[in-house]
């Protein structure tokens, strides 16, 4: 290559002083025993488990920092086109064990730090979750940065760097749910790099001036700064490492100097703090827009950040500006980033000077929008007024690009008005709203939806308008995945060791190619191989059995079948149909003679999972769960077949410890809601069966793995409009309509879990307007339930059903998603990284 212009000095110096990879035990104790005294300034009299992890963190961060380099100076000599995928969330969990994995270092660092006098898995502990993320749709992101590296794909990230990430879940003594902050950040991040070279400034408010040729002249206003923090994204096996950028705000200048001189001091600290305050907190509500102004500044600030640092890497190609889709493809995940779409009008036109027709080839061209969900209160809508009035360059953009679709959509169907209405950027009303989905759709090349049926409601129903206008092939599916690093090998070791084993492959092969577990389709008749199968499903359940014992100080029975329901607390996941349930069952069971109850099969109930705080049913379904518990696990006739627990605080870490353990996981939204889910691909992974309802990807994992080995209930998607009609429209009363789950909310009214009237308002949501169908599904579930628990009793057909969804997993591996999408829409490549 020559010497690069900007080497100063003497390049063989430059060149050999680059430190090596830390790659055998030597090496590894002599970097962490580095760290401990130079970047900890402690000694080994004085090092505990924390500072232990830190150490080790550094060392692993100084090799992932290498490989970054190395990756990043490729790209940028390259120069190949590159995807960019925006999310307000990326849910990563914690990092030194995947990184470790990824490295394919686990085994050298844990034998130096046994040398040290220190476990490995006890410092992994040490490590707080990075939780910026509600739940699916940030874990989701999360795993398509893992796979993006693995696949040498040039990806990055960007988000932001919240302060406080999701709020820690504390169980209140009546048994509700209460609130803290997470202060992740507390113990030093070792995984991020600050960029104080990388730098923003992003104006909010002021006063739009329109010119001539659709350009205009934004001024005044407030600017704050964006600061970039980079989290290294190590790949799986490769030296390929991306990256992930994550945007703090800081004021502009530490203090106002106008309100300083006037002697205001504490003006002029204020406004420092609403700086800072954009990227304090995560919003903790999904599924739900709440409109608040701060959410606003939070999204634009990110998109304005992301899109002046993309159009600043792509201007280092020296390319035109009308090449840019050629180099940059842009994914939006959710319309939380929608604002990148006005916001790349606003540089193209008034910035560089493009005509509005040129600008908007290459918005259209750039963009993808990625749909979550249709369920109504979550689609996004921002007022006029409030627009207006923080961004109103981007207002006018919006208005004049509304116009320019709608002369579009009046030559296609002339004279309809109320097409023309539904499809408009703008919703009238008093304030009239803007359609941020509508707007994300206009914008952008590709629109998908995350699983078949998803994406054909999708099509149907919030599109339907959009489909007739530009045809159907603008409209697809990526169904999601899951990256099998963590959710197969990290989180459960032993079966990975298992599947390399009986295979005959090394770990990598399946890691890299999750088609490969079919093979295990040969051993299903293998007693040998059901027995080791069997012993790791239950070593994994006494793994549970202790976590459980430290948290709750309770020993659970490791012989009885493991039921887990873990997700955000949402009235679609229907977390109250599992709990009448569970009611149900223990009321059957105090019903039965001793005789009868001994041919029951003992079965352990999880729930896990955050309520958005000001979501008054969700809390009270966590309550109930809480209440139920405390009478269930209490009950010396019943308990040893029945028992209940809420584990506290929902996390990735608990999710790598719960998923693994379980027999049977429940995914039991009402038909059409969940667009896809992803943890049941986890659990289905792991070796746990499903039972669920015919809605978003449990569908296709039936497709997948054959019906015979799931368990399913429930209506279908087309019934579910039919029946919310004939509910409002005809009641019939829910003791005709349904005895049992009748019967079982009069036992929660009479008080038998604690003050009855405090569930009154649950309670009526099902004997009332029922909008999930409660009433309409609950024989169909305890009927379902019934076949679960005779599958359970033959424990060999049980382990073979087990063995067969495992087997049948390959679609669900992130990797085949990401590639989707770098083929299909983004058109990007893989390289290795020499
Ligand atoms: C999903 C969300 C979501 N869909 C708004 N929509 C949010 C919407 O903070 N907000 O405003 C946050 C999240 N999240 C989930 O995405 C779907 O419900 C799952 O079914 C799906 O598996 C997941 C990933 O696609």
């Amino acid at each position: 290559q020559g010497k690069e212009k900007w080497l100063r000095g003497d390049e063989t110096v430059w060149r050999s002083s680059i430190p090596p990879l830390h790659k055998d035990v030597p090496a590894i104790t002599k970097s962490v025993v580095n760290h401990v005294h130079t970047s900890l300034a402690r000694q080994a009299y004085n090092l505990d488990d924390l500072g232990a992890y830190q150490a080790a963190a550094l060392s692993v961060r100084d090799d992932l920092i290498l490989n970054w380099n190395d990756t990043q100076l490729h790209y940028s000599r390259t120069g190949p086109k590159r995807a960019y995928y925006l999310s307000l969330e990326f849910l990563m969990g914690r990092t030194l064990d995947n990184a470790l994995l990824n490295l394919g270092l686990k085994e050298q660092y844990s034998d130096g730090i046994n040398k040290l006098g220190f476990n490995l898995e006890d410092l992994l502990e040490q490590e707080r979750d990075a939780g910026l993320g509600n739940g699916g749709l940030g874990r989701l992101a999360a795993c398509y940065l893992d796979s993006s590296a693995s696949q040498e794909l040039p990806v990055w990230g960007y988000g932001l760097r919240y302060k406080y990430g999701i709020f820690k879940q504390l169980i209140g003594p009546d048994g509700s749910q209460l609130e803290a902050p997470d202060p992740w950040l507390e113990h030093d991040n070792p995984w991020e790099l600050p960029r104080l070279d990388v730098t923003y400034e992003v104006r909010f408010y002021g006063h739009a001036e329109r010119l001539d040729n659709m350009k205009a002249l934004w001024s005044g206003g407030q600017e704050v700064l964006a600061m970039a923090y980079d989290v290294m994204i190590p790949g799986y096996d490769t030296k390929s490492t991306n990256n992930l950028r994550l945007w703090e705000s800081k004021p502009k200048r530490g203090f106002d100097l106008q309100s300083f001189n006037a002697g205001d001091y504490e003006r002029a600290v204020e406004s420092s703090n609403s700086a800072a305050a954009i990227t304090s907190v995560l919003y903790p509500n999904d599924h739900t827009t709440f409109g608040k102004e701060l959410r606003l500044k939070q999204q634009y600030f990110w998109t304005a950040a992301s899109l002046a640092d993309i159009v600043r890497r792509f201007k280092n190609l020296d390319k035109p500006l009308t090449e840019f889709p050629d180099y940059v493809a842009i994914q939006l995940n959710d319309t939380h980033p929608t604002l990148a779409i006005p916001e790349l009008m606003r540089i193209l036109v008034d910035e560089e000077d493009l005509s509005w027709d040129t600008a908007w080839q290459i918005v259209t061209n750039t963009f993808f929008f990625t749909n979550h969900t249709v369920l109504p209160e979550a689609l996004e809508k921002w007022p006029v007024p409030l627009m207006e009035n923080l961004l109103p360059r981007h207002m006018q953009i919006i208005f004049d690009i509304n116009m320019i679709f709608l002369q579009a959509v009046e030559k296609m169907f002339p004279g309809d008005r109320e097409k023309l209405a539904r499809m408009s950027l703008i919703e009238e009303g008093f304030p009239q709203n803007i359609r941020m989905a509508n707007l994300a759709c206009i914008g952008s090349r590709k629109v998908n939806g995350v699983a078949e049926l998803h994406s054909e409601l999708v099509r149907i129903t919030i599109m339907k308008d959009f489909v007739d206008f530009y045809g159907v092939s603008k409209f697809s599916n990526v169904t999601n995945g899951i990256t099998p690093r963590r959710w197969l090998d990290q989180c459960n070791p032993g079966l990975s060791s298992l599947i390399s084993e009986t295979l005959g492959i090394p770990k990598a092969t399946f890691l890299k190619d999750l088609y490969k577990l079919e093979g295990l389709l040969k051993f299903v008749d293998d007693p040998v191989f059901e027995k080791k199968w069997a012993v790791v499903k239950q070593s994994n359940k006494e793994r549970l059995a202790n976590y459980v014992e430290n948290i709750l100080g309770v020993r659970i029975n490791t012989n009885a079948m493991f039921d887990v329901q873990i997700k955000r607390l949402h009235e679609y996941k229907r977390q109250t149909l599992n709990i009448m349930g569970v009611i149900h069952r223990y009321l059957t069971l105090k019903a039965m003679t001793p005789e009868e109850r001994k041919k029951v099969n003992p079965k352990v109930v999880f729930f896990a999972g955050k309520a958005a705080p000001g979501y008054y049913i969700a809390k009270l379904t966590i309550r109930l769960i809480i209440n139920a518990a405390r009478i269930l696990n209490a009950d010396p006739e019943t308990k040893d077949l029945l028992s209940l627990y809420f584990l506290p605080d929902y996390s990735v870490s608990l999710a790598e410890v719960l998923i693994p353990a379980s027999d049977i996981s429940q995914h039991i939204s009402t038909a059409g809601t969940e667009a896809s889910g992803t943890s049941n691909m986890k659990f289905c992974l792991n070796g746990g069966l499903l039972l669920g309802t015919v809605d978003g990807a449990n569908i296709e994992i039936a497709e997948e793995v054959g019906e015979n080995n799931v368990f399913f209930f429930g209506h279908l998607t087309p019934a579910v409009e039919d029946l919310r009609y004939q509910h409002m429209y005809h009641p019939v009363p829910i003791e005709e309509k349904c005895p049992a789950l009748a019967n079982v909310l009069n036992e929660i009214s009479a008080g038998r879990f604690g003050d009855g009237g405090v569930y009154e308002p649950l309670l009526n949501t099902i004997r009332q307007t029922d909008y999930y169908l409660l009433t309409e599904d609950f024989d169909s579930y305890i009927a379902a339930l019934k076949m679960v628990d005779e599958a359970y009793q033959d424990r060999v057909e049980w382990i073979k059903k087990s063995i067969r969804t495992t087997a049948k997993m390959g679609k669900f591996s992130s990797d085949r998603a990401i590639q989707d999408y770098a083929q299909e829409y983004w058109n990007i490549e893989s390289t290795k990284i020499n």
